[in-house]
């Protein structure tokens, strides 16, 4: 693929987020997250590892910037740090924090690079957490205060705001299985968790409005959803799956509804809160990474599906099946099924994992993943001469960083950092995109 297939306005960049690449968790007034405490939980995380460090990008912000903007760049997706910002979840505001991401969005602009704002990735302050989290419904209100601070604060300056980066993940690791923080193993009680993400969403969208924001969206992670299996007890597991890990998350926002077959989970008076929750956007971001396999489920299963893996793709080292395609179809459905309502869609993640370790000259041949991201730019083509309105395409991610309960060890960056000495080292797929994009040597 080449940049002149796309639009000429078409936006380029990377993501990041503040927990897996910013480290000083105890600096300049920072407080507790829940993935502190995860991370000091025995057994919650690969090898023990936290993200204490991570890559150090709180002291090394401006090296790393000179990184994006030598790839060329025309956007960078960060996440504020809540527990930076706002210690207690609201009042009182950490002012040293709040500086962090100023000077952080003044360089950006400075260097023509468009700020795309997350004002949440995961890392819910933990009095917050310890007061309910997103099963207390109050955690809604404290995040929309949050909001209208960072926006008083940003919004001259922000391109793009994404209030909340894949509430379905939240949802389903962090309240459903317990694999992410805060690790409550709730399986169908977690739904209303999902649906106050949807009011702080909704919340913060009107904040970030009245603070003058220009554009205001979402990050969702979806996966088209496949029935392996062909007896109809298959694709009803595959339907059940797919309110869940898709239309749980796109229909409040986009349709003003919940999936009709998870009504019974969700909190009472949830439909009073749809007209906030649905507010118009100015665009819907979707995170892609693979498709999910779904099969009836196994006797004795706690869960209406059995999650089988879906064979006959290459995997990368985080074990998700690679299948390009997955990306065209999933577009094309939410297309279809939304109707000329859907917002223009940005790409506001799609990456992959490798090993990535330098070879005896310190070169980074991940060929991998420049196939992917190749292979996956063809996708979004066809999906956009399929009809779909993208705008935009941002790789996850611009360094290794911290993957979560998977520690260290699936790296996704661009740029290769050995977490001993910090060094950062370009990898072939950074020197790829910025041929692509005509980035500086
Ligand atoms: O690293 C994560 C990110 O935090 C959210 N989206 C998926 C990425 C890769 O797993």
């Amino acid at each position: 693929m080449r940049r002149a297939d796309f639009p000429q306005d078409f936006l380029w960049g990377v993501s990041t987020s503040a927990f897996q690449i910013e480290g000083a968790v105890r600096e300049d007034g920072r407080g507790p997250s829940v993935w502190d405490t995860f991370c000091a939980t025995p057994g919650k995380i690969a090898d023990g590892a936290n993200a204490d460090i991570a890559c150090d990008h709180y002291h090394r912000w401006e090296s790393d910037l000179e990184l994006l903007s030598g790839l060329g760049a025309g956007a960078y997706r960060f996440s504020v740090a809540w527990p930076r910002v706002c210690p207690q979840g609201a009042a009182p505001v950490n002012a040293a924090g709040l500086d962090f991401y100023d000077r952080l969005v003044d360089r950006l602009c400075a260097a023509g690079i468009e700020p795309v704002c997350t004002l949440y990735h995961w890392d819910t302050p933990q009095p917050l957490e310890d007061a309910g989290g997103w099963l207390n419904r109050e955690t809604a209100y404290r995040f929309a205060e949050y909001a209208a601070v960072v926006g008083a604060r940003l919004a001259d300056r922000v391109g793009k705001w994404i209030p909340l980066n894949e509430p379905m993940v939240e949802t389903l690791y962090g309240y459903a299985t317990g694999e992410y923080a805060p690790g409550r193993t709730l399986l169908f009680g977690a739904l209303p968790a999902a649906c106050h993400q949807h009011l702080a969403h909704g919340l913060a969208v009107g904040a970030l409005r009245a603070a003058g924001a220009r554009a205001v969206g979402t990050a969702n992670n979806h996966s088209p959803i496949w029935a392996l299996g062909d007896s109809p007890a298959d694709h009803a597991a595959a339907g059940v799956l797919d309110a869940l890990i898709n239309r749980l998350f796109s229909d409040p926002v986009l349709l003003g509804s919940y999936p009709e077959e998870l009504l019974p989970y969700l909190p009472e008076g949830y439909a009073e809160d749809l007209p906030v929750i649905a507010a118009p956007l100015d665009f819907y971001g979707v995170n892609y990474y693979e498709p999910q396999g779904a099969a009836a489920p196994s006797p004795g299963s706690p869960l209406p599906f059995d999650l089988p893996p879906i064979e006959g793709y290459p995997r990368t080292n985080n074990d998700s099946p690679i299948v390009p395609d997955g990306l065209r179809e999933f577009l094309v459905a939410l297309r279809e099924r939304v109707g000329p309502t859907l917002p223009p869609v940005y790409l506001t993640e799609n990456g992959c994992s490798g090993v990535d370790e330098p070879d005896a000259d310190g070169r980074i041949a991940d060929e991998h993943r420049i196939a992917f991201l190749d292979a996956h730019l063809r996708a979004l083509r066809e999906a956009m001469d399929a009809g779909v309105d993208v705008r935009g395409y941002l790789v996850w991610s611009l360094l290794d960083n911290f993957e979560w309960s998977k520690g260290y060890a699936p790296r996704f960056g661009l740029v290769h950092v050995d977490y001993a000495s910090q060094r950062r080292t370009p990898k072939d797929s950074y020197h790829w995109l910025r041929g692509f994009l005509g980035g500086r040597e």
